[in-house]
C-alpha cells in the first residue's frame, strides 16, 4: 500500500523577547510531542516582531537566539524545517494579496490588536493592524493540516481558515484550510504579578514572567513571590484564585498530574510549601532545557548554516502555492 504523506504541522513564534514558561507549555512543548507525526515547520516569525519597535541589534540576536531554544526544547534539526521568516520573500508577497482580501472590520476585532495597541499607544501601525494577514500567509502558504498555538491565538486562526475559504470560494481549491491545536493544559499560562493578563515575554515587569533563560534561583523567587491570595487553600478556581490556579497549572504541566491530584498532595499545606515544590520542579526541567541551549549558542555557525539550508527547503514549498496564487488573481507571468 503506498505511505500516506504525513499531516503538515506549521507554528511560530515572535523573536521579541526571550520565550516564557508560557511559550513553551502553550506552544513549542507541545511541538515537541508533535514533530513525530507530523511533517513539520517551525518559524522565528522576525517580520511580525517588527510590528513593535524592535532594537536592531536585540532583533538579531534574539531570532537566533530562538534557534537555538527551539532545539533545546526538544525540537529535531533533522526533522523538522526550522527557518527564519524573513528568509524567505514569499511571505511578505502573500501577505499583500491576502491584505486586499480582508476586511477593515474582521481585523477590527482582533483582541489582540485591541491589546497591543493599548499597550503600544505611541506606534498603532499599519503592521500590526494587518498582522493576522501575514500570520494567515504563513499558515497557507504551506498548505497547512494543523496549527498548534496557545488560546490566545484561537481568533487568528479563525480569520485565517475565512480567509482561505473565501479565496478558495472566488478561485477554487487553492489552499488547505487549517485547524487550530490548542492544548488542554499550558494554552494558557497567566502573568505572575497580574494573574488575570497572560504572561508575555515582552513585559515590563520582569517579576511577571519566567524566562527560559532565567537563573534557577530567579525561577525559585519569582513562583515565591507570585501573587495569591488569603485563603491558604491549594484549590482550582480560576475566576476567584486566578493566581494559585495559574501555579497549579504550571505544576500540571511539568509534573503532568491533573489539579485534583495536586489538591490532594498538597491538601495540609500552606502555600509556602506549595509555591517552593513548584519553584523546584520549575528550576530543574528549564535549567536542563538551558544546558543544551548554551551548548548549542557556543556554536553559531552551525545554527546558521541550519537557518540557511532550511530557508531553501521552506522556500521551495511556499513558491508552489505562491505561484498558483498569482496564476489566480490575474497576474502576468515572467
Ligand atoms: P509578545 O509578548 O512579544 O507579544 P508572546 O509572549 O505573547 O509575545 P508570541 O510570540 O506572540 O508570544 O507567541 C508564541 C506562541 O506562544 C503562540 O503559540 C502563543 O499562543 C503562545 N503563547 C504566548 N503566550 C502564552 C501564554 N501566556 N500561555 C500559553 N501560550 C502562550
Ligand atoms: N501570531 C503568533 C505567531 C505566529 C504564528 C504564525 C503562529 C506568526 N505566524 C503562524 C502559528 C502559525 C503569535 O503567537 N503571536
Amino acid at each position: 500500500m503506498e505511505e500516506q504523506r504525513k499531516k503538515r504541522i506549521y507554528s511560530g513564534i515572535q523573536p521579541s523577547g526571550i520565550i516564557t514558561l508560557g511559550n513553551y507549555f502553550g506552544a513549542v512543548k507541545n511541538w515537541v510531542e508533535l514533530q513525530e507525526d507530523y511533517d513539520c515547520l517551525f518559524c522565528i516569525v522576525d517580520m511580525h516582531a517588527l510590528t513593535v519597535r524592535q532594537v536592531p541589534a536585540d532583533l538579531r540576536k534574539n531570532s537566533l537566539s530562538l534557534v537555538a531554544m527551539y532545539l533545546a526544547c526538544g525540537l529535531d534539526p533533522e526533522k523538522n524545517i526550522i527557518y527564519i521568516q524573513s528568509h524567505v520573500p514569499a511571505h511578505a508577497e502573500l501577505n499583500w494579496i491576502l491584505n486586499t482580501f480582508t476586511y477593515m472590520g474582521e481585523l477590527n476585532r482582533m483582541t489582540q490588536f485591541k491589546e497591543k495597541s493599548q499597550r503600544h499607544a505611541e506606534n498603532i501601525n499599519a503592521g500590526l493592524f494587518t498582522y493576522p494577514c501575514l500570520m494567515a500567509s504563513d499558515i497557507l502558504l504551506y498548505q497547512t493540516d494543523l496549527v498548534p498555538v496557545g488560546e490566545d491565538q484561537r481568533q487568528h486562526i479563525e480569520l485565517t481558515r475565512d480567509l482561505a475559504v473565501r479565496f478558495n470560494n472566488i478561485y477554487g481549491d487553492v489552499f488547505k484550510v487549517p485547524e487550530g491545536f490548542i492544548p488542554k493544559a499550558g494554552a494558557r499560562i497567566m502573568s505572575l504579578q497580574e494573574p488575570t493578563k497572560k504572561m508575555s515575554k515582552s513585559a515590563e515587569d520582569a517579576n511577571s514572567y519566567i524566562s527560559m533563560l532565567d537563573d534557577p534561583r530567579n525561577i525559585v523567587n519569582k513562583i515565591k513571590r507570585a501573587v495569591t491570595d488569603s485563603e491558604a487553600v491549594v484549590r482550582f478556581d480560576p475566576e476567584n484564585k486566578p493566581g494559585i490556579s495559574n501555579l497549579m497549572n504550571i505544576y500540571s504541566c511539568i509534573t503532568g498530574k491533573d489539579h485534583s491530584a495536586i489538591e490532594a498532595e498538597f491538601a495540609s499545606q500552606g502555600y509556602g510549601a506549595f509555591k517552593s515544590t513548584v519553584g523546584e520542579a520549575l528550576a530543574e526541567s528549564v535549567s536542563a532545557i538551558q544546558v543544551k541551549y548554551n551548548q548549542l549558542m557556543n556554536d553559531k555557525g552551525y545554527l546558521e548554516k541550519l537557518i540557511s539550508e532550511n530557508a531553501d527547503k521552506a522556500a521551495y514549498i511556499a513558491s508552489k502555492t505562491l505561484s498558483k496564487v498569482k496564476k489566480k488573481v490575474g497576474f502576468l507571468p515572467k
